[in-house]
């Protein structure tokens, strides 16, 4: 297969043979076929372990094909059972110098790392040091601090709750509340956006609500992709006659065409099921113009409805009995002219009517959403939006109806339910404070954002991370990057090699962990479950069946648990080593602590494991008026650069070949890219507008007014169907055009999938 960069616009469905083909490749090309095959023979299973790559929840074991996996599971796998190791020999071989002009795809192409490793300034080489000498230099760091609050608890969603719970237990003994987590940068406009409006923070629906739907909207989400078994719930419902409604500015292949791995029919006959009845490219950043388009036409219907004395279209009754709001809604919905819906958009009122009259149709209605909503400086407002939509028809805690946040990392959703909070409520620290007899910390603490601010103003020391890739997956990469090094210690629980580890303080460590495919044995011999919450609430025990990749290698709770020790010494009232000898003793205190988890290690015994209580989805309103309200959001942002035709909205996206920081290959089947992430999507039109031609190099530049020149050079024009005024990239290469300073004011997230920019010619040469 040639290696030479191509652009080869895709046409098959997604899924099917492609899929399986890719399957296999990535197999062979971390030499782990048979391994690999075990192991995903046993993923998605009871008894065996939870696929690490996304949230989505799995079949009810009664309901399941004999494989409950991905083409993106599987390269999830092969990427952690690779037979490559980044051993002693390879740190010796290569400085950190060295290693920081490398690529982010090279870099975890070298493999497992199978020792812990400390960085050694004189030589400026990572070198192994034992474990115990590990923790008994960040036990001493830490202690050395004046105050705890100097120190930030990263994590990245991939832990365990009991990983997590631990984790948090050390930071609150030690004396922080700093947590900033990888859903800082996610699904927080989600967490912040509907507690006010329905009570809970989460979703409302579970698998089973997709047999009931008639209408399903995708929204800001590449599912194919980055949640590739949900395509089985979109693929049934397509083929049952459900509607299928998406918002996106670009034509996701496996959203318009499906070829569904599972079936032998497809697969046999090479047929595929198209599955959006309706594909609304809608502007990036233009979903809340969007969905008050929506909401205005049915509004305007229901008051023809009261007019000709019809029956009312939207859910009278329910909202009535249920919500708040709705008069405010209506008077600002008629108070937002159909000019700046369309203009802000980027659809027309024909398009959005026919959306709306789509939705009066079905009876029951889900909404699914991703990184395309909640990415965004209105990421809060657009979730309200969303929801707001399916409150009209009382959408909301019935079969086949409610709200869809499509998590990203694995245990993201668990690891706040566990406790990973910067804004811990009173009710949750007493009970700490009872179960564990010490007094923990009541002021808020960190999230990623201030965080970054905290070491940019060089008041944090420390920073220790459980998972993830903190300096990669963060804005303004050149800047947190200068700052980052100034850190006195750096700690990276991690299973492969990554930008974080190069940019680090002036100790750092790297503590290599168990991955969650991989047997974890207790000191007794028997091998340890963890539990994992998924994006539908299902709480499922996991439990590792490969052999470990090293045996230096421990479990992410033995590390948290042991750094504890060697930090708070013999004045901890914590039984660390007692609490890791076995897990269903820190679920017990999980239980204790949250009493959501009652019969907690009785419950995961079960099969397919419990979902956790969600109020939501009972129609009970958990909020201060014990009603669902609607959210107002009072008419629409101006885009502040409408007027200047040089600025485009640019969107930071994922490939199919990519987890997050982790590049499995430069390939984006899909999207036809192949060989090269350099590129920067583009419609004709804007092409030429600018007087450029597909495959010219340009640098894209962030348009700010607070001095800094954000740039990226290089970056290839590809044709592509895009919205005017939209264009589209890879994250994280991106970062560094995105500043810390856009981020949504009430969630704090980063406007990932919308930063103004402008093209310049390529100022430094690249081939
Ligand atoms: N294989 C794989 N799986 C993953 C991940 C991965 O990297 N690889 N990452 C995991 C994580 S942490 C997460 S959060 C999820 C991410 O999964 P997604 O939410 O699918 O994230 P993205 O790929 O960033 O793309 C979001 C989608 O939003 C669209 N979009 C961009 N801008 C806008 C906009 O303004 N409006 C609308 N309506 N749409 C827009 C894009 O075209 C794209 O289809 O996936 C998880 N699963
Ligand atoms: N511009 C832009 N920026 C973004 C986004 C975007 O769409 N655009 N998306 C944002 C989103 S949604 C997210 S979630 C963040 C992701 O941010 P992170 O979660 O911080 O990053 P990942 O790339 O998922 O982390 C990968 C690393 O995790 C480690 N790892 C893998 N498995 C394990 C494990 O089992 N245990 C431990 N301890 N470590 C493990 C490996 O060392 C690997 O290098 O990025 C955000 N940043
Ligand atoms: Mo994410």
């Amino acid at each position: 297969m040639s290696r030479k960069p191509r652009i080869k616009p895709y046409h098959e469905p997604g899924g099917g043979w492609g899929a399986t083909i890719a399957t296999g490749k990535v197999l062979m090309e971390q030499k782990v076929l048979f391994k690999g095959a075990l192991a995903l023979y046993h993923m998605n299973k009871p008894g065996g372990f939870k696929c690490s790559s996304c949230a989505w929840p799995d079949p009810s074991p009664a309901h399941a094909d004999p494989l409950v996996i991905c083409e993106n599971g599987a390269k999830a796998v092969a990427w952690e059972i690779t037979a490559k190791r980044a051993t002693p020999e390879f740190f010796a071989r290569h400085s950190v110098a060295d290693l920081s002009r490398q690529s982010d795809y090279w870099l975890e192409q070298q493999g497992r790392i199978t020792h812990p490793l400390f960085y050694d300034r004189d030589t400026d080489h990572y070198v192994p040091i034992e474990w115990d000498k590990a923790f008994a230099l960040i036990g001493k760091e830490l202690r050395a601090l004046s105050n705890p609050k100097q120190v930030e608890f990263y994590t990245s969603g991939r832990s365990s709750n009991e990983a997590a719970f631990l984790y948090q237990l050390f930071a609150r003994e030690y004396g922080a509340n700093n947590f900033p987590d990888c859903s800082n940068y996610c699904h927080e406009p989600t967490s912040q956006g509907l507690p006010p409006a329905i009570g809970v923070g989460k979703g409302t629906c579970t698998l089973e609500d997709f047999n009931h739907a008639d209408l399903i909207f995708v929204i800001g989400q590449n599912t194919g992709t980055n949640s590739p078994r949900m395509m089985t719930e979109l693929h049934n419902a397509a083929r049952r006659g459900a509607e299928i409604v998406v918002l996106n500015p670009l034509r996701e292949r496996a959203l318009e065409r499906f070829q569904q791995p599972q079936s032998v029919l497809e697969m046999a006959t090479m047929r595929s099921t198209p599955i959006a009845t309706h594909y609304y490219q809608v502007k990036i950043g233009g979903d809340t113009a969007a969905l008050k388009g929506i909401m205005k036409a049915a509004i305007d219907a229901d008051d023809r409805a009261v007019r000709e004395d019809q029956p009312r279209v939207l859910d009278i009754e329910f909202i009535q009995g249920h919500t708040a709001g709705f008069e405010a809604l209506c008077a600002d919905l008629r108070a937002t002219p159909w000019a700046a819906i369309e203009k802000q958009s980027g659809l027309s009122r024909a398009q959005l009517e026919e959306a709306a009259q789509v939705y009066l149709k079905a009876n029951n209605v889900m909404a699914c959403f991703g990184m395309g909503i909640t990415q965004h400086f209105r990421g809060t407002q657009n979730v309200q939006q969303i929801l707001n939509l399916l409150l009209l028809r009382g959408n909301i805690g019935r079969p086949g109806a409610g709200i869809v946040p499509v998590r990203g990392h694995s245990n993201v959703q668990g690891d706040r339910t566990v406790g990973i909070s910067e804004r811990p409520s009173n009710e949750f620290l007493d009970q700490l404070q009872k179960v564990f007899g010490f007094n923990p910390p009541r002021d808020h603490g960190h999230d990623v954002v201030h965080a970054l601010d905290a070491i940019m103003r060089g008041e944090a020391k420390a920073f220790i991370s459980l998972g993830g890739n903190f300096i990669a997956a963060s804005p303004d990469t050149p800047l947190t990057s200068d700052a980052f090094r100034k850190l006195n210690l750096t700690v990276s629980i991690a299973t492969k090699l990554n930008r974080t580890h190069l940019v680090h303080g002036r100790n750092s460590l790297i503590l290599p962990c168990l991955a969650r495919s991989e047997v974890d044995r207790a000191p007794n011999g028997t091998v340890q479950e963890v539990t994992i919450e998924d994006s539908m609430s299902v709480v499922q025990a996991s439990r590792g069946v490969v052999a470990p990749a090293s045996p230096h290698l421990r479990s992410e709770p033995w590390i948290v648990a042991s750094m504890a020790r060697a930090t708070l010494g013999d004045k901890s009232v914590v039984p660390w080593e007692w609490l890791v000898e076995d897990y269903a003793r820190i679920r017990d205190k999980i239980e204790a602590v949250f009493p959501i988890f009652q019969a907690f290690n009785a419950r995961i015994k079960v099969p397919g494991g419990f979902r956790l209580a969600n109020a939501a989805s009972e129609r009970i309103w958990m909020t201060p008026n014990g009603k669902a309200n609607f959210m107002l959001f009072a008419g629409l942002d101006e885009d502040k650069h409408q007027n200047n035709p040089d600025v485009l909205w640019l969107s930071t996206l994922r490939s199919h070949d990519q987890y997050n920081s982790t590049i499995y290959s430069n390939n984006d089947r899909y999207r036809g890219v192949y060989n090269q992430r350099d590129v920067l999507f583009l419609n004709d039109r804007e092409i030429k507008r600018r007087g450029l031609a597909p495959e010219d190099r340009v640098d894209i530049h962030t348009v700010s007014s607070d001095g800094t020149d954000r740039v990226v050079h290089g970056f290839k024009i590809v044709r592509y169907n895009i919205p005017d005024g939209s264009c589209a990239a890879y994250y994280p290469e991106t970062n560094p055009l995105l500043p810390l300073s856009l981020r949504d004011p009430l969630s704090g997230t980063p406007s990932a999938k919308g930063i103004p920019v402008v093209l310049k010619p390529q100022s430094t040469l690249k081939n």
